[in-house]
């Protein structure tokens, strides 16, 4: 079994869905928390890992591999191929259709709304929000979650099955509210939230809790 390293920060929703997986699979990994705040994300060590300079970065022995999505794939593919990510090759194309749309309609208004409304006022002295930019935010997150919300009032989980879809989504609307997003109008996102957290492993997300 190869050793699993964790390059990630508690408050991460990005990270996060990595932890979800990994404990949906039942794998035991180090976390390695990296301090965003003293830059050390920008520091040669970490850039030799993520060129990207972000979190999450896993790394799979001495194969490092970053993007969350991208881990989440990867993980599916060496340690689950046959659930996480489907077989039948038209669910597939669902479940991908999903995760990009985590990664390019959720992810850049929702996290930044968590940012401007949480992470921001309380981690960097002086912080000012801009309001425009907060409501537009907003605005298409409000947007893009009502299409989810319509996908998930004709299917169980986003591909049929629980998938890397779901764990992506699911890991970047955990934190919602601290963006400032009320998603109780969301009856269908709210229904398929349960869904999720009672499947085996799941955990929240400022738990960390390694497989045994
Ligand atoms: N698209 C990336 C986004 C990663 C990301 O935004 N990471 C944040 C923390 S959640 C980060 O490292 N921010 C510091 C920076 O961008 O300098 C992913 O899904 O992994």
């Amino acid at each position: 079994m190869s050793k699993i390293k964790l390059y990630d920060l508690i408050e991460s929703q990005n990270g996060y869905k990595v932890r979800l997986a990994l404990s949906n699979l039942k794998i035991d990994y180090e976390l390695i928390p990296v301090d965003l705040m003293k830059g050390e994300h920008k520091k040669e060590w970490f850039l030799s890992l993520n060129p990207n300079g972000q979190i999450p970065v896993l790394l799979d022995d001495d194969f490092p591999i970053w993007e969350s999505n991208a881990i989440l794939l990867y993980l599916g593919r060496k340690f689950a191929p046959n659930n996480l990510i489907p077989q039948d090759v038209k669910k597939l194309g669902i479940m991908l259709e999903w995760v990009m749309f985590e990664a390019t309609k959720l992810q850049p208004y929702l996290q930044p709304c968590r940012f401007m409304t949480t992470v921001g006022p309380r981690f960097i002295p002086n912080y000012k929000v801009d309001e425009a930019k907060l409501k537009d935010a907003r605005d298409k997150s409000n947007f893009y979650l009502k299409i989810l919300d319509n996908h998930l009032s004709k299917n169980n989980f986003i591909a049929g099955d629980y998938s890397m879809a779901d764990i992506a989504c699911y890991g970047q609307i955990y934190p919602s509210s601290e963006g400032g997003i009320d998603i109780s109008g969301f009856k269908n996102i709210k229904a398929w939230q349960k869904k999720v957290e009672s499947q085996p492993g799941y955990i929240e997300m400022r738990k960390i809790k390694t497989a045994v």
